[in-house]
């Protein structure tokens, strides 16, 4: 990656929705520091710390909140590959709660100007050290996620994250290219990527409990590697105007490695969180769009 300058925090045009709406247009991202509290992200990473406690990944010994590995412990791309942990790290209420946060609803009811439907396909990354070959390429979110093309990903750091933990960098005004038909079988979580040309400016930076990074799902977007020897944990979660076209997978567990059963099977029987996307009345595409056919 060359030309990299740090993302622009945008806050200030919270109050200005116009203003907002027309930066989201033209760069395909948006930088808020600190638009969600302190206190519910670290709860989250605790909570994700624990399950990581639970199936013996951390090394105890460095304390009650230590994200670094037990020594000895070989674990494969882990982000998403360890099935047992990742159906844990899915069961957790808290994390689906993260992705309705009223900020981030609120935020995209007015770039949106409707109502906002969170796909309930939320996702957690679990990024080891060592672990730089796995680092996702380069990507539309568009190839996975379809539907409609106004669909937005939140990506947002549990703990502070400084740049060299890896953050994710985003292709400022790549969203204008439209679709990018050049796809290779690459390392990494997606296990595509695409060409990427050198004039791309990239945004990136440090990131602290509570920022949030949110870019259209045509904009390029990349992870950085993990050079610490502590894990990295992010969530990117994924909002669409509730009246546009929904891809099926967007609302099935991630990586459909369970249902939506046993995700909820110790919560509470009456929670309003379940199945929350059955009351509206979706426009879902059970067949993978046209436009997202590899020929
Ligand atoms: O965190 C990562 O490794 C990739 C995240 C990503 O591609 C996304 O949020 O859409
Ligand atoms: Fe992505």
């Amino acid at each position: 990656m060359r030309n990299i300058s740090d993302y622009e925090d945008s806050t200030y045009l919270l109050n200005h929705p116009e203003k907002l709406k027309f930066k989201a247009d033209n760069e395909g991202y948006l930088y808020f520091k600190r638009l969600l509290g302190k206190k519910t992200n670290m709860s989250l990473l605790r909570d994700l710390i624990n399950v990581c406690s639970k199936h013996g990944f951390l090394d105890n010994n460095n304390g009650h909140n230590s994200k670094k590995v037990k020594k000895g412990i070989k674990i494969e791309p882990l982000c998403k590959e360890d099935i047992d942990y990742y159906k844990d790290v899915l069961k957790l209420r808290s994390l689906h709660a993260y992705a309705q946060s009223k900020e981030i609803m609120n935020l995209f009811e007015l770039l949106f100007d409707d109502e906002v439907l969170n796909h309930s396909q939320n996702i957690v990354r679990t990024v080891f050290p060592d672990t730089k070959k796995h680092t996702t390429p380069p990507h539309q979110d568009y190839w996975y996620v379809g539907g409609n093309k106004n669909t937005w990903t939140t990506w947002i750091p549990l703990g502070d994250i400084p740049k060299e933990m890896g953050t994710l960098a985003v292709g400022k005004f790549t969203h204008k290219i439209g679709i990018v038909q050049n796809r290779f079988p690459a390392d990494g979580s997606g296990s595509y990527s695409c060409n990427v040309e050198d004039e791309v400016e990239w945004v990136n930076g440090d990131m602290e409990a509570g920022d949030v990074l949110v870019f259209n799902c045509l904009s390029l977007h990349q992870a950085t590697d993990n050079l610490t020897n502590e894990i990295r944990f992010s969530c990117d979660f994924r909002y669409q105007p509730l009246t546009e076209p929904v891809y099926i997978r967007s609302l099935k567990p991630n990586m459909e490695i369970m249902s939506w059963e046993e995700v909820y099977e110790e919560w509470d029987e009456r929670d309003d969180l379940k199945y929350f996307w059955e009351k509206f009345d979706l426009n879902i595409n059970y067949e993978i769009e046209e436009d997202r056919r590899i020929n």
